[in-house]
C-alpha cells in the first residue's frame, strides 16, 4: 500500500512538458526555426503530417495550465525552454518577448506554490546550427553553453533547478542514426560522435550554470530502459550487453563515472575516433551534477538475430542484429511493454555509479487512444493503472533506501509527439486540438485525489 503521505513532505510532484510540444506560436517574438520546425515539414516524416506549429498553444495560454497544474495539487512543472526563441537564430542575442514568456510562466507557477524546472535541451537545435554540422560537430557543444549561461544569467532568479539535456539517446541515435527524429540524418556508428558532443555541451554548461548561479541545482535527464536477455544463451546475454550499452552505460558511465564503457566503442567501431578527443573531454562531462533525472517507460527484451531486411536504418548501429522479443506482456498504444518493476531496475543501475546522488523520476507515462465520452467526460483506465503502479514503485524505490526525490508525469497534458504528430496522447489532461479546450482524464482526477491522501497507489 503506498500513500502521499508514505512519501516525503518535500518529495517533488510534477508534470512535465517540453516547448516544441506544447507551445505553438512558432514564428512569434521572433523565435526562429530549430530542426524541428523543418523536419516536421519533410513529406513522410510525421505519420499524421502535423507541425508543432500550434500543438497546445501554451505560449498564450499558459495562465490556464498553470491554474490546471495547481488544480491537479502537483507541487513542481518541468518545463523546456525553445533555445531559438529565448536566442533567435542561435545566435547570443536574447529576444526580450522569448524571455518574457519563459519569465511569466515561471512566474506564474512561483505563485501557485509549483517549482519550475528548467530543461535546456529537448531536441530543438537552432536550424543554423544543424546547418553547421549539427551535433556532429564540437562547436555545437561550446554554442550550447554559451546558451546555458544566458539562460541561467536571465531566468536564474525565478528557476533554481536545471536539466542541461533531455535524453541525449534520442537525439543522438534517432536524430542521427535510424533518423526518425530530426534533423532525419543517417550516419550510422557516427551517431555517437553526437552523442559525445551532446554530454561535452551538458559538461560544459554545467560549469556555466554554476559561473552564474553557484545556488543552481543542475542535473541531466537521461532515457534508461529495463533491459534483459530472453535466454541465458551467450548470444542473447550478449544482445542484452549491446543494448544496455547503447542505451544506457554510453551516458551513465561517462556523465558518472568519468569514462565511456569500452565495449560499447569497440561495438560501434568507433573507439580509435573516441581516443583522438582532447583528453579533457572525459573531465568536462563528468562535472559533478546535484541530481540524474531519469525517464522510464518500458523494458526491453533482447536475443541475437539477423540484421533487419527492410533496409531501414537502425538506431542501434554496430548492434543491427539485436532483435527486441515480444514477451506478451501488455503494452500501450506505442508499443511500449508495460513493467513497472524497470522503474526499479534502472534507479537501481544508476544509483550503483554514484551511490550519494539525488534521483528523480523526470517523465514517465503512457498512451493510450483516449475518447470523449457525450458527457464531456475522458475515463482512462489504463493510463490510471499505469500511473498507480509506476507511483507504487517510486514507494518501493523510497522504501529500498533510493534517493529517489520526485516524480514527473509525462504529460501534464495530450502534446505534439514527434515523429507521431497529434496521434498519441499522453497527457493526464485530453486536449481538444479544434477548440484547444482542456479536460482532466479520470487519469488525472486519480493523481489529485492521490495527492490529497483521498487514495491508495497499490
Ligand atoms: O514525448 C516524449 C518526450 O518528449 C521525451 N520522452 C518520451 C516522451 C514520450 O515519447
Amino acid at each position: 500500500m503506498s500513500t502521499r503521505a508514505g512519501f516525503p513532505a518535500d518529495f517533488a510532484w510534477g508534470t512535465a512538458t517540453a516547448a516544441y510540444q506544447v507551445e505553438g506560436a512558432a514564428a512569434e517574438g521572433g523565435r526562429t526555426p530549430s530542426i524541428w520546425d523543418t523536419f516536421a515539414r519533410v513529406p513522410g516524416a510525421i505519420a499524421d503530417g502535423t507541425t508543432g506549429d500550434v500543438a497546445d498553444e501554451h505560449y498564450r495560454r499558459f495562465i490556464e495550465d498553470a491554474d490546471l497544474m495547481a488544480s491537479l495539487g502537483v507541487n513542481s512543472y518541468r518545463f523546456s525552454i525553445s533555445w531559438t526563441r529565448l536566442l533567435p537564430n542561435g545566435g547570443d542575442t536574447v529576444s526580450q518577448e522569448g524571455l518574457a514568456f519563459y519569465r511569466a510562466l515561471a512566474s506564474a507557477l512561483l505563485e501557485r506554490g509549483i517549482r519550475p524546472y528548467a530543461t535546456l535541451y529537448h531536441w530543438d537545435l537552432p536550424q543554423e546550427l544543424e546547418d553547421a554540422g549539427g551535433w556532429l560537430v564540437r562547436d555545437t557543444a561550446d554554442a550550447f553553453a554559451g546558451y546555458a549561461r544566458i539562460a541561467a544569467r536571465e531566468l536564474g532568479d525565478l528557476v533554481t533547478d536545471w536539466i542541461t539535456l533531455n535524453e541525449p539517446w534520442c537525439s543522438a541515435f534517432l536524430g542521427y542514426a535510424s533518423g526518425v527524429h530530426a534533423p532525419g540524418r543517417r550516419t550510422g556508428s557516427k551517431a555517437s560522435h553526437a552523442a559525445h558532443h551532446l554530454l561535452l555541451g551538458h559538461g560544459k554548461a554545467v560549469a556555466a550554470i554554476r559561473e552564474e548561479r553557484p545556488e543552481a541545482s543542475v542535473g541531466i535527464t537521461l532515457n534508461l530502459y529495463s533491459i534483459r536477455p530472453a535466454s541465458e544463451s551467450e548470444a542473447d546475454v550478449d544482445a542484452a550487453r549491446r543494448i544496455d550499452g547503447l542505451q544506457n552505460r554510453l551516458f551513465l558511465e561517462p556523465v558518472l563515472a568519468g569514462e565511456y564503457p569500452v565495449d560499447v566503442l569497440d561495438d560501434l567501431g568507433e573507439r580509435a575516433w573516441f581516443e583522438e578527443q582532447p583528453a579533457s573531454d572525459a573531465l568536462e562531462i563528468a562535472a559533478p551534477i546535484d541530481f540524474l533525472g531519469v525517464n522510464y517507460y518500458s523494458r526491453h527484451t533482447t536475443a541475437a538475430g539477423a540484421a533487419d531486411a527492410s533496409g531501414a536504418a537502425s538506431a542501434n548501429p554496430g548492434s543491427e542484429s539485436v532483435r527486441f522479443v515480444d514477451t506478451g506482456a501488455d503494452r500501450t498504444q506505442m508499443g511500449w511493454e508495460i513493467h513497472p518493476d524497470g522503474l526499479l531496475d534502472v534507479l537501481e543501475q544508476a544509483h550503483a555509479y554514484a551511490p550519494e546522488l539525488p534521483l528523480y523520476v523526470t517523465e514517465n507515462g503512457s498512451a493510450y487512444a483516449d475518447t470523449v465520452a457525450p458527457d464531456g467526460s475522458v475515463d482512462d483506465p489504463g493510463r490510471t493503472e499505469y500511473l498507480r503502479l509506476h507511483v507504487d514503485a517510486c514507494a518501493e524505490a523510497l522504501h529500498r533506501g533510493l534517493p529517489l526525490r520526485g516524480y514527473f508525469c509525462w504529460s501534464l497534458m495530450d502534446n505534439w509527439e514527434w515523429a507521431f504528430g497529434l496521434s498519441r496522447r499522453f497527457g493526464l489532461v485530453y486536449v481538444d486540438y479544434e477548440t484547444q479546450k482542456r479536460t482532466v482524464k479520470s487519469s488525472g482526477e486519480w493523481l489529485r485525489e492521490f495527492l490529497t491522501g483521498a487514495v491508495e497507489a497499490v
